[in-house]
């Protein structure tokens, strides 16, 4: 065993994120504490980082303050620092303000700042320098998502013998929409550091490559890309989708605990034993389709084709990016809306809505999951939507209709969803009432299928073929199940 001294240069695999896999909590008496916020990127790489001398590179959470590495569960911990500014202009403003926007197909308008471009190429710089002090000869980095895409270009540049692999959570738009980023060729040539570009979807991969092949004029062959160094080589990179899943074990797992049965139930009868209980899970985002949902919801209600007596909503919104002012906006709609729809159609013994804007434990959401007769995907743009996933791995009673948006990366996989066009309020209305009457034969047909893709395919499968693509055939840890 290593000890938990923190080593230049002495990992082998490395994860970088703009979140480290921990929260930082203050014990009563002033001790710095740390709690694994457990997300299925680590369930996935946990035991690939034990085995091979892992560390993780990202940022604790708490702006303003230095933190030592340390070891955790394992896995040592590298924290990166943000000032207070830096968060603002770096984390809430390029990346959530202008990438997220931008990448979600402006469904709300992007801020183009170039003082927030610059804070993205320092802070980028930051996480770089410290993938390459910590990174053993020849190591592995791979590098999360939109807030961090010129960090395999800057790794590259300072340690060529790394193998650098970007995965990217987000979809990438097309080419007619990504175009409008004012730095759009540094973007492009940070992520063509990486020897692998992952994406959700084939089409998000289609849309980087043609962008590639727009701005750079370089050659493609199908999901390679031919990038010529300064030297007139060739370097090969990889850009392909590599669909990301969740640990089905896990959830299905918690689903069968006796108590969380019984909670389900409980959760039923609270809202009055409807007949039918609709649910949303979803972070409150306007990528995520809320209002449009809320929408068909309402008019179902008011052209009697569903009654609040047969019907309940449930919406669970968890904060989110709350100092972003299209959030705040957007929470002031959807909570009109919500109150609303429920002043017009609540009964006094029937809820219309149950709108809940709170983060819950694991548990409870998998409650949830069970007790909801029909899951409600409605996202306007999602790189993939974990949430649709996260409800076929719970339903091991082979019940429950998914109706998921075609929006969705989700939707390339999970094909016996009802699958829907959420812009089409009456496509959709459509779709909720044949969730609502679909006979239980249909039902347990639909959910066997999508249980069987969901169970195949997970986030273990998923990591573990990211890698292998990564190092070549080889196994690149033990305990890695074939991909
Ligand atoms: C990005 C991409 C892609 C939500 N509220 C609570 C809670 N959650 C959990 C869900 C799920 C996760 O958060 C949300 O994941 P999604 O995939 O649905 O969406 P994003 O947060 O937008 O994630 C997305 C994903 O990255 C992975 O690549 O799929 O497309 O946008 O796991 O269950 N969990 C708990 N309490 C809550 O209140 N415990």
């Amino acid at each position: 065993t290593r000890d938990d001294l923190y080593v230049d240069g002495a990992y082998d695999m490395i994860v970088v994120s703009n979140r480290l896999p921990v929260d930082y909590q203050e014990s009563p008496d002033g001790e710095t504490l740390w709690r694994s916020s457990p997300g299925g990127l680590v369930t996935a790489l946990e035991p690939v980082m034990r085995a091979a001398d892992g560390a993780w590179i990202g940022w604790t959470g708490v702006a303003d303050r230095e933190f030592d590495p340390f070891e955790h569960d394992g896995i040592s911990i590298i924290p990166v620092p943000l000032s207070a500014p830096e968060l603002e202009e770096y984390y809430e403003g390029f990346s959530n303000d202008t990438l997220w926007p931008l990448y979600h197909d402006v469904i709300a308008p992007p801020s183009f700042h170039r003082e927030w471009w610059d804070a993205y190429v320092r802070v980028n710089r930051r996480f770089a320098e410290a993938a390459a002090r910590a990174a053993s000869p020849g190591a592995v980095v791979w590098v999360q998502d939109y807030q961090l895409q010129l960090v395999p270009k800057m790794l590259r540049e300072s340690r060529p013998d790394l193998v650098i692999g970007f995965f990217n959570h987000i979809p990438f738009p097309a080419y007619g929409i990504y175009s409008q980023l004012p730095w759009r060729r540094q973007v492009l040539s940070g992520l063509l550091g990486a020897d692998v570009i992952g994406f959700q979807r084939a089409a998000d991969a289609g849309n980087f490559s043609r962008a590639v092949r727009r701005l750079f004029g370089y050659t493609t062959r199908g999901t390679l890309i031919e990038v010529p160094g300064d030297d007139g080589e060739i370097r090969r990179v990889v850009a392909r989708h590599f669909p990301i899943s969740i640990d089905a074990a896990g959830f299905e797992e918690i689903a069968r605990r006796p108590e969380v049965q019984a909670r389900a139930r409980e959760i039923r009868s609270s809202l009055g034993d409807p007949e039918v209980i609709m649910l949303g899970v979803d972070r409150l985002d306007y990528t995520k389709g809320i209002r449009h949902r809320l929408k068909a919801f309402g008019e179902l209600l008011r052209d009697d084709r569903l009654s609040v007596e047969r019907a309940t909503l449930v919406q669970v919104a968890s904060p989110s990016r709350e100092r972003v002012e299209t959030y705040r906006q957007l929470r002031d709609e959807i909570e009109l809306m919500v109150g609303r729809l429920n002043g017009d159609h609540s009964t006094l013994g029937h809820q219309a809505i149950a709108y809940l804007h709170h983060g819950y434990p694991r548990e409870e959401m998998v409650a949830l999951y069970l007790a909801a007769d029909v899951m409600l995907v409605t996202a306007l743009r999602d790189g993939m939507n974990l949430v649709a996933k996260e409800y076929v791995a719970c339903r091991f009673d082979q019940d429950g209709v998914l109706v998921l948006s075609e929006f969705a990366g989700a939707s390339d996989e999970l094909r016996q969803a009802v699958l829907v066009n959420p812009h089409d309020i009456e496509g959709l209305k459509d779709a909720m009432v044949e969730a609502v009457e679909m006979p239980q034969r249909e039902r347990t047909r639909r959910m066997r299928a999508l249980r069987r893709r969901v169970n195949d395919n997970d986030v273990a499968r998923w990591s573990a073929t990211f890698l292998k693509t990564l190092t070549g055939a080889g196994i690149i840890a033990p305990g890695v199940p074939d991909a």
